[in-house]
């Protein structure tokens, strides 16, 4: 999950390519700027941001039209899935002139450790996993956990049925049993044998969702399978230089045709938990929060101190050992 160090050629390469592409986004919205000086405005209406260049954004109307828009001054900077009140012009494109309150914010951090919001209004995160690459519950555990902090509810998704017998595909659920148990939602799919579609259909339905997950679970199968006709690249394997040439860093929103929303980013399926604490992490962990703040000494790290509650719990079978391990896991990966 944690980005990989570029060394100085290719991080002085991602700097020039960022530069060119800010320097073409100024050009365009220097373009809109003149366009629209002087121009009458309609009245104000709502729209929703699908994607952002630099100073300008494009954003969709109540019936799903498409216009390039400028920011009146002393707005935040707007990410996908903004709601926002714009007026038009009459060219087609127009000023946004204010944000509706954000529901949900996801941030990561950006090159100098700083948070940056990348997309906002998400209602759900589907963390993708798949029996190829092996099935890591730990890896499930940290996406999980990293949902939990933003404040989105997360599904587990469990992709490549097709490739599991009768028998492998009860041991699977057997294995992920304990997620349904905490309260997730958990659903199985083949994004090639278009299995169980409809009842991800169905969970995707009038909702703002983002897939995750690590790479090669088939996130980009499963957005094409769901959005045909939009080309979301398959099998790339550029994420970790984060230079490849299908690397694309803009973030978008697209519409499943059954209805609700998806925002893809490279960044956002990236999301971590080097920023939490280790409070955080078990608060993350939504069936240890009846008992937290329960144990005998307030700064309890649940491990040996007399008296803690979260070991209790474990003993009584209310807590399952391999999420605690997976909390110590975590835990431990922070300092
Ligand atoms: N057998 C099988 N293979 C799949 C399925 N979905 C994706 N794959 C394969 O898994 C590989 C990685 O898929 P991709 O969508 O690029 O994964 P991503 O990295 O999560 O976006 C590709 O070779 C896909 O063809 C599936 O449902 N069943
Ligand atoms: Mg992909
Ligand atoms: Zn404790």
């Amino acid at each position: 999950m944690a980005r990989r160090k570029l060394n100085r050629r290719q991080a002085w390469r991602a700097e020039k390519v960022q530069q060119e592409r800010r320097a073409r986004a100024e050009k365009k919205s220097a373009k809109l700027s003149r366009e629209l000086e002087g121009s009458e405005l309609g009245p104000e209406q709502p729209g929703r941001i699908i994607t952002r260049y630099g100073a300008s954004v494009d954003l969709e109307d109540s019936e799903g039209r498409i216009h390039r828009c400028l920011l009146r001054q002393n707005m935040p900077s707007l990410v996908c899935g903004d709601r926002v009140i714009w007026q038009q012009a009459s060219t087609g494109n127009g000023v946004v002139v204010a944000m509706e309150p954000r529901k949900t914010l996801l941030e990561r951090p950006n090159a100098d450790g700083h948070l940056k919001p990348v997309a906002a209004n998400i209602d759900q995160i589907l963390v993708v996993a798949a029996p190829l690459p092996a099935l890591d519950l730990g890896l499930i555990d940290r996406y999980l956990v990293a949902a939990e902090l933003t404040g989105i509810p997360p599904v587990l998704l469990i992709n490549k049925t097709d490739l599991l017998d009768d028998e492998l595909l009860d041991y699977m659920r057997e294995r992920v049993a304990v997620y349904s148990e905490i309260g997730y939602p958990v659903l199985f799919v083949s994004a090639c044998q278009e299995q169980g579609l409809a009842a991800l259909k169905e969970q995707l339905k009038d909702r703002t969702s983002i897939f995750v997950g690590q790479s090669g679970v088939g996130k980009s199968s499963l957005i094409n399978a769901l959005l045909p006709g939009q080309d979301i690249r398959v099998g790339e394997l550029s994420d970790a230089s984060g230079l490849g040439k299908h690397t694309t860093t803009t973030t978008v929103l697209y519409h499943f045709p059954e209805g609700g929303e998806l925002i893809d980013s490279p960044g956002v399926r990236a999301f971590g938990l080097e920023h939490a604490t280790r409070n955080q992490i078990a608060d993350g962990f939504v069936e240890f929060r009846p008992y937290l703040g329960q144990c005998k000494f307030n700064d309890c790290r649940h491990q040996v101190e007399p008296g803690c509650a979260i070991r209790a719990a474990i003993e009584k079978g209310a807590i399952r050992p391999e999420r605690f391990k997976s909390y110590l896991n975590i835990v431990e990966s922070l300092d």
